[in-house]
C-alpha cells in the first residue's frame, strides 16, 4: 500500500503492507485536513492481525475525521471510547500547525520522530515521548501532548514496530516523501508483523511548490 499528496504546504507518504500471507493489516494511517493549512497525522497498530485489528483502526479513523478541529488529548480520548469494544491499538497523532510547530501524542508503540539534515546524514532531533498502555483497553491517565519546532524541510517519520533497524541512518532528504517511505518500508519491514511507515514535512510558508 502506497499513498502520498499534499495538505496546504505540507507533503506526505504512507507505506504499508500486511505481515506476509495475511490479507489485512491492523497498521493503519489516517491523514486530515485539519483546517487553515494544518495536517493531522494518526499511525496505529491494532493489536493482533488481520480483520479484529483492522476494526479498531477503522473505528478510530471515523472518530478523527469526524472531530479532527480537537486538541491531540481530546482526539486520544475519543479514539480510546470509540475502541472500548475492540481489541485495542497503539495510537500516534501528529499536527503540523503552521510552519514551524509539531505536536505530537503517542499511547503504545508507534514511534514519532523529527529528522534534520545534519553535517554528515540525518540525525532526529526530536523523538515523542511515548506512554504506555493501549487506546481502547487501558489509557493513561496524563496524556501530555509535546510541542516541537520544526524547520521548513524536517521530515517527520511516525512508524509501527513491523518497521526496524537503523532506519534514520539511510534517508535521503532530498528525494519526496514517496520515495522515501518506500525505501523504509523496502528494507526495514520485519517478515513478522504488519508493517507501515509515514512521512511528512512542511515545506515553510514561503517555501518551493512542487
Ligand atoms: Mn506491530
Amino acid at each position: 500500500m502506497h499513498e502520498d499528496g499534499h495538505i496546504g504546504a505540507v507533503e506526505w507518504a504512507v507505506a504499508g503492507r500486511a505481515l506476509p500471507g495475511q490479507r489485512v493489516s491492523g497498521d493503519r494511517s489516517i491523514v486530515l485536513d485539519a483546517g487553515g493549512g494544518a495536517a493531522l497525522f494518526a499511525v496505529l497498530d491494532g493489536l493482533g492481525h488481520g480483520n479484529a485489528a483492522a476494526e479498531a483502526a477503522d473505528r478510530a479513523a471515523q472518530v478523527l475525521s469526524e472531530n479532527r478541529a480537537e486538541p491531540l488529548d481530546v482526539l486520544m480520548v475519543m479514539c480510546h471510547r470509540a475502541m472500548a469494544d475492540t481489541r485495542g491499538a497503539a495510537v500516534s497523532l501528529a499536527l503540523f500547525d503552521s510552519a514551524d510547530r509539531l505536536h505530537w501524542l503517542g499511547v503504545g508503540n508507534v514511534d514519532s520522530r523529527v529528522i534534520a539534515a545534519g553535517p554528515v546524514k540525518p540525525t532526529v532531533r526530536a523523538a515523542a515521548l511515548l506512554t504506555g498502555g493501549i487506546v481502547g483497553y487501558l489509557l493513561p491517565p496524563n496524556l501530555q501532548t509535546q510541542t516541537v519546532v520544526v524547520r521548513p524541510g524536517d521530515l517527520l517519520l511516525m512508524s509501527t514496530d513491523g518497521i526496524a533497524g537503523e532506519v534514520v541512518d539511510g534517508i535521503d532528504l532530498a528525494k519526496t516523501t514517496a520515495e522515501i517511505t518506500a525505501e523504509i518500508l523496502e528494507r526495514h519491514a520485519k517478515d513478522t508483523d504488519d508493517a507501515l511507515v509515514l512521512a511528512a514535512r512542511h515545506r515553510g510558508p514561503t517555501g518551493p511548490v512542487s
